[in-house]
């Protein structure tokens, strides 16, 4: 039977870190479509990130993205973030935006570029030491689009010697969150395109590197749940990157375009008993919020997280394990199904009211102003994000 305090207890302790990005204007080749009070600066981008964690409650840190939110005084900003009630979360590097990163960045074929980069995930470790983080995130865009146009085992080594470098650097309790994805930017080869790749080199690297799944960087029909599971058997799993998506790397609220695919993964991670912050893995979101308004719609896949592991912390295991163990498929499957369906909300509302929140953090967020206020208050000065 389970046990419903116990429950309620790991939904109150649960923890998703929001990206600073995800707040700032964002869109696809074709158009960017911007919004009104979408934040100027890394300040007001981490004033949206305290109002989710005020209205969810669950959302303490926020992630940040280097040069997107460069600033002169990272400790300023850390406590800055600390008065709102937030903290800095992973610091993510950025070596696919750069005119010199065209051929790759640590893999580029030119050593001095090669160095340029490297240069820069040395400088996120320096950040770090400044905004307290445990989370070095790194995403390669690198890759190459022709059959030929470069050594794939070449690649592999140029990028093995940086992060070498930047694992060498870590300090304290500092980690690395290694990222991979199928393709985009690169259409022929990417160099870290998959969890095997991602996890023979934090293998090659050492137990501070770790595997980090962004939920839409994987082929069509992939079981992300079943990568979930292997790599949290080998105790290298990191972080998630959660979105969701119909077809590539949409990059849509979590949840939204498959909520049983998340329900499957959060499954895994209940099952291992690595849903408690003190295990250790990041949830974090990676998003992009094109044409609906940000905050709620952050709050919207907060909510979602928290609906799939409520789900996930429902299942029988005990009859789920009998029914597995006597080859009961149809029982085992239905035991799955019965949590999955389980109206969770209710539930949710009271884990809310319990904590002191409002049991539907939309609505009470919609009655706040606070998008109103943001409207008529961030007038002038450049939006942040990708331009229009
Ligand atoms: C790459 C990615 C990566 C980030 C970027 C914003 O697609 O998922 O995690 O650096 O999005
Ligand atoms: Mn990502």
């Amino acid at each position: 039977m389970t046990d419903l305090a116990a429950v309620k207890r790991a939904l109150t302790a649960q923890r998703i870190e929001t990206p600073s990005w995800a707040y700032a204007n964002s869109g696809t080749r074709f158009k960017v479509f911007t919004q009104p009070g979408v934040p100027r600066n890394p300040e007001e981008k981490i004033a949206d990130a305290a109002t989710v964690h005020r209205f969810t409650g669950v959302a303490p840190t926020v992630a940040l993205h280097i040069p997107w939110d460069k600033v002169a005084d990272y400790a300023a900003l850390t406590s800055y973030a600390r008065d709102l009630g937030v903290e800095i979360g992973a610091i993510n590097t950025n070596v696919f935006q750069d005119d010199d990163y065209k051929l790759g960045s640590v893999t580029n074929p030119d050593a001095g570029i090669r160095r340029k980069a490297t240069d820069h995930l040395l400088e996120a470790i320096e950040i770090m030491g400044q905004t307290g983080s445990r989370d070095l995130k790194l995403w390669f865009s690198d890759g190459i689009n022709y059959p030929g146009q470069d050594d794939l085992r070449s690649r592999q080594d140029r990028l093995a010697a940086a992060l070498r470098e930047a694992y060498d650097r870590l300090t304290g309790d500092q980690r690395i969150l290694l990222e991979y994805k199928l393709f985009e930017p690169a259409f022929y080869a990417t160099d870290v395109p998959d969890w095997g790749t991602s996890y023979a080199h934090c293998i090659e690297l050492g137990e501070r590197a770790t595997v980090c799944i962004d939920t839409g960087h994987h082929a069509p029909g992939t079981n992300i749940e079943f990568i979930v599971a292997f790599l949290l058997r080998q105790g290298r799993l990191g972080a998630f990157d959660f979105n969701s998506r119909f077809y590539a790397d949409d990059d849509l609220m979590v949840g939204a375009a498959d909520p049983f695919q998340l329900f499957r993964i959060m499954y895994e991670i209940v099952r291992a008993d690595a849903l408690d912050p003190a295990y250790g893995i990041a949830f974090m979101l990676d998003q992009c919020h094109n044409i609906e308004r940000k905050i709620p719609a952050i709050i919207r896949s907060v909510m979602n997280v928290q609906e799939a592991t409520a789900k996930a912390l429902l299942v029988d295991r005990d009859a789920l394990s009998r029914a597995q163990a006597s080859g009961d498929v149809l029982e085992a499957n239905a035991v799955f199904m019965d949590a999955y369906n389980t109206d969770v909300r209710p539930l949710l509302a009271e884990v809310r009211a319990d904590a002191g929140l409002d049991p539907d953090p939309i609505a009470a967020y919609k009655r706040s102003g606070y998008d109103e206020k943001i409207i008529a208050e961030r007038v002038g000065g450049t939006q942040a994000g990708w331009g229009a």
